[in-house]
């Protein structure tokens, strides 16, 4: 399934869920910065993990080769760092969460979700944020294995936040009864983080 329409890339200007391609307050750039707190680390999928565990009825603890084995999605999305750069057009391949959230049932208390890391890096989305339809578990970038500097094996990727959302080297969820901050949320940037509301801080 390819969530990315071609027609849509004839609207100038617009992208493919309708909003301004350039958020306000950012600035296009072809390089892709790599933005890390700390140190890249360096995990083979052979020993990957991936955990879920809080407000669901039943923990999940899978490996590289079954998480391989949920639904495959290639999107096409634009990426924007809260430091005011923008990529544009990169097709981004892995597992979408609405389709991974069909494999785990949540209790009806869960409303946020944490996201964790190798490294310990965490960041916060409601669920709502989450069920996007292009929030995506990626390990492919652009046809070739998602670098370890950009959070290979695997890493999140928000298309409509601010990409602090999406954790680099995701190593599993924590479903959450309420808001909680993260990481960078805990330094003073905000939950939803929507680039065309400019919602960077607090
Ligand atoms: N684990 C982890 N994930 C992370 C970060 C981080 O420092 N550690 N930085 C975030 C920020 S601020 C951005 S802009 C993007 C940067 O991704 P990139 O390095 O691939 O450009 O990753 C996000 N995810
Ligand atoms: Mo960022």
């Amino acid at each position: 399934m390819a969530l990315f329409d071609p027609k849509k890339r004839f609207v100038p200007g617009v992208n493919s869920f309708g909003k301004p391609r350039t958020p306000p307050g950012q600035v296009a750039t072809a390089k892709f910065p790599v933005l890390t707190y700390g140190e890249t680390p360096k995990i083979d999928t052979s020993v990957w993990r991936f955990r879920v565990w809080g407000e669901v009825e039943e923990p999940k603890l899978w490996t590289w080769e079954e998480f391989m084995k949920f639904p495959q999605t290639t999107i096409r999305a634009d990426f924007h760092c809260v430091t005011r750069w923008s990529r544009f057009d990169d097709d981004w391949t892995g597992v979408l969460f609405k389709n991974l959230v069909k494999f785990i049932k949540l209790k009806p208390t869960a409303r946020f979700v944490m996201h964790h890391a190798y490294g310990g890096y965490t960041t916060n989305n409601s669920l709502e944020v989450m069920m996007d339809e292009d929030v995506i578990f990626a390990h492919t970038f652009n046809g070739q294995p998602l670098p370890p500097d950009h959070g290979g094996p695997m890493r999140v990727f928000t298309p409509r936040r601010y990409a602090w959302k999406g954790a680099k080297w995701v190593n599993g969820l924590e479903f959450l009864a309420n808001d909680s901050p993260g990481f960078w949320e805990m330094n003073g940037y905000n939950t939803p983080a929507d680039p065309w509301k400019e919602e960077r801080y607090g």
